[in-house]
């Protein structure tokens, strides 16, 4: 019965799925499935599911806000708290997928005609402003960082190609060679924490670090899902660091007094980030805040509902 969950939390693991809102999305699509399949104790094992998937990937707080979604059913009987928990389920997938739009609608007002903008790792959100810029007529150009060690940023050229949009690949340590041909930088979000700051694909900081430099707007484009009622409690983002060999062949890895780390995201504080496009508006991350409270619904009231639903995880 849990071979459906553990086959989805493999998948995200290896990386097969990946980019912060496809796994959310994903997870919620996986305990829908779950939820219309299963026998038996229906919490007991919504919560065993949950806990799988949650154990996959510790970063991305849209995967913790996606399944905390879902968990929210209520019913008397099983049956009713089925039926309630597929209704969230797919609630959660159709804010994924109108949250995109209303961004991309939101963040394409930012980008001028003949605009050059950087974008690192491979970012649906901020792909959806690149797009809709383009498509509303603007000649636009791209500079994509390669993104290593996962080189997602291949993905965004094949995706910009397709699309018909001018990009150049640059490796990671080039983005301050090119920072004075830019006019902005756009990136997604893993999380964006209660002060702000954001956390996303390793080089990010150094990127805006440089913008910030050469005097180039730095932009965000989060689903509000990405931020973080965990931080607003005082809970610390978790950086995922992964696997040595991501990063270098045997050969390296096996000398003495070498050690290869390979840490997936960073943290860009607030002060780095110029706007973040939401899909309920560009909003200054100091805002960061009143999303979690009203947005997210998570006053501080409800802290113990959130410790109770986080329990389902623990
Ligand atoms: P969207 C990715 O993480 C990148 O850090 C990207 O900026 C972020 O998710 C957001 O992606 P990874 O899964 O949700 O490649 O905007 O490690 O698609």
């Amino acid at each position: 019965m849990f071979e459906l969950v553990e086959d989805a939390a493999k998948k995200i693991i290896n990386m097969e799925v990946r980019g912060a809102s496809r796994i959310a999305k994903f997870a919620a699509e996986t305990l829908k499935r779950f939820a219309e399949r299963v026998e038996g104790n229906f919490d007991e094992n919504m919560r065993r599911a949950a806990e799988i998937l949650l154990n996959t990937r510790p970063t991305a707080v849209s995967l913790f806000n996606a399944i905390n979604y879902v968990m929210g059913y209520s019913g008397k009987s099983d049956e009713e708290k089925r039926r309630d928990a597929i209704r969230r389920a797919e609630e959660f997938i159709r804010w994924v997928d109108t949250a995109k739009k209303r961004i991309g609608e939101i963040g394409a007002k930012r980008i001028k005609d003949g605009y050059v903008i950087m974008t690192h790792c491979n970012s649906s959100a901020a792909l959806s402003v690149i797009k809709t810029a383009f498509r509303q007529g603007k000649k636009i150009e791209v500079i994509a960082t390669e993104s290593r060690p996962r080189y997602q940023g291949h993905l965004t050229v094949k995706e910009l190609s397709e699309e018909g949009i001018p990009v150049t690949l640059i490796v990671d340590s080039a983005v301050r060679y090119f920072m004075n041909d830019v006019d902005c930088v756009i990136v997604g979000a893993d999380t964006i924490t209660v002060n702000g700051a954001l956390i996303n694909k390793i080089g990010t900081s150094q990127i805006a670090l440089s913008a910030k430099e050469a005097r180039v707007p730095f932009m965000v484009a989060a689903e509000t899902y990405k931020f973080s009622p965990k931080t607003l409690f005082g809970e610390l983002v978790v950086i995922e660091e992964r696997d040595p060999s991501e990063v270098a062949p045997k050969e390296i890895l096996s000398l003495k007094n070498v050690k290869v780390r390979n840490p997936a995201f960073d943290v860009t504080p607030r002060d780095y980030i110029d706007l973040i496009i939401t899909e309920i508006g560009a909003i200054p991350p100091e805002m960061a805040y009143i999303v979690i409270r009203e947005r997210l619904g998570y006053a501080e009231l409800e802290y113990e509902e959130l410790k109770l639903s986080a329990k389902h995880f623990d």
